[in-house]
């Protein structure tokens, strides 16, 4: 079955998508990562780095998590992104998503040995 790690992977990075030029980046890519499965998700993050530099981050700056758990990290790099945004009035199994382009610090929290992200907690 799939791992917190893995599933972390599929739903937040996407190394080779070049910085989505395409506006129907986030409708095609949350289908194809088998993110629209009983409800539309309200938005959702992807990173267009290497996967060891996301995985990095775990060792980067410790910072709160929106949660109040202290296993967060701020990435010392600003990194490129897609944001998805439900927009408003799609109804499920039609969620349709306005896809943004941006360059931020991610946050994730990480968990395990080996110590990886298994959650996107913000951009900023
Ligand atoms: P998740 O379900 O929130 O977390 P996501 O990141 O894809 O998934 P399982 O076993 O799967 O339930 N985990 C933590 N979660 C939160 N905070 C801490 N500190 C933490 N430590 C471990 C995936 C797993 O990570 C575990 C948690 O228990 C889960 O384990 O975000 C809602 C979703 O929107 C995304 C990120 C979230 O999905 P919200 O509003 O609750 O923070 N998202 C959010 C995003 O992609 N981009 C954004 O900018 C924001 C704000």
């Amino acid at each position: 079955s799939e791992s917190a790690a893995m599933k972390f992977e599929r739903q937040h990075v996407d190394s080779d998508g070049t910085s989505s030029s395409s506006s129907n980046y986030c409708n095609q890519m949350m289908m194809r990562r088998n993110m629209i499965q009983g409800w539309c998700k309200l938005l959702n993050t992807f990173v267009h780095e290497p996967l060891a530099d996301v995985q990095a981050i775990c060792f980067q700056e410790n910072v709160i998590c929106k949660n109040g758990q202290s296993n967060c990290y701020q990435s010392s790099s600003s990194m490129r992104i897609t944001e998805c945004q439900l927009t408003s009035g799609s109804k499920y199994p039609s969620c349709a998503y306005r896809t943004s382009q941006m360059e931020r610090y991610i946050i994730v929290a990480c968990e395990g040995n080996p110590y990886v992200p298994v959650h996107l907690d913000a951009s900023v």
